[in-house]
């Protein structure tokens, strides 16, 4: 089944991409630049009415179905990060991105995968796109400042729960919910919270272990960024 990525660099396409990189699936990856305006174009919203990044498509959507949407046989559309690495996991099991279905380990991963799209990501998209939430700065300085000293206290407990539970999110082999993991704490090194996720001992052994990993390395270089972990 053709699958087709559309993404952006160290957007939150990258937890994905590396995903699909560890698959060793065949795929097409189109860049998308989020400042283009290309995600409004009628194009992109007809694949992604959401207008945003990613969207993996699978297969041909326009094939057998009522017509791009999310059914029918020919192909479909997914427009979540999470829910992307989740697809591809399921469909690539040889890859390892999940522990087996029904242990600990498995929902210790999807724990912490579903906590890191539906808070810490929550938090970081207030921070980055704050002034779609306010009207002036001064509103903007105070939206921004709540959003990085709660982001501060999410990665102390994701630091405490990496020194109790790791090396990696689902055990003993790293997995979707660490790729998500490295994606949002180098997002919030770039916000220059007060207490980066740096600051945090078990946190940046982890992004460093992800750094060493091939798979992480290559979509790194696969989409022309570096390290934010210095
Ligand atoms: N919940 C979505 C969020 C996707 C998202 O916000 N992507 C950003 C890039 S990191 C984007 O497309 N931003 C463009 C915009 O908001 O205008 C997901 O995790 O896939």
């Amino acid at each position: 089944m053709k699958l087709t990525l559309f993404y952006g660099t160290d957007l939150a396409s990258f937890a994905p991409h590396i995903c699909l990189r560890k698959a060793e699936a065949v795929f097409d990856a189109v860049k998308l630049d989020k400042h283009s305006g290309v995600l409004s174009e009628s194009w992109y919203l007809k694949l992604n009415p959401n207008a945003r990044i990613p969207t993996l498509v699978v297969g041909d959507p326009e094939d057998g179905n009522s017509g791009g949407g999310n059914s029918g046989d020919g192909g479909f559309i997914v427009r979540e990060s999470a829910a992307i690495c989740l697809f591809v996991a399921e469909h690539f099991p040889d890859a390892g991105l999940l522990p087996a279905a029904g242990t600990a380990d498995r929902a210790r991963a999807m724990d912490s995968l579903i906590y890191l799209t539906n808070t810490v990501q929550a938090d970081l998209m207030v921070w980055f796109y704050g002034h779609r939430y306010c009207d002036d700065d001064a509103q903007l300085d105070v939206i921004k400042g709540h959003a990085a000293r709660r982001l501060g206290g999410m990665f102390a407990t994701l630091d405490e729960q990496l020194a109790a539970q790791g090396p990696w999110l689902g055990g003993a082999a790293p997995g979707c919910a660490d790729y998500f993991l490295y994606m949002v704490a180098g997002w919030a090194m770039q916000a220059g919270i007060p207490e980066p996720p740096s600051s945090r001992k078990h946190v940046l052994d982890h992004a460093r272990r992800c750094e060493a990993l091939p798979e992480v390395r290559d979509t790194m270089a696969a989409e022309g960024f570096t390290s934010h972990f210095g």
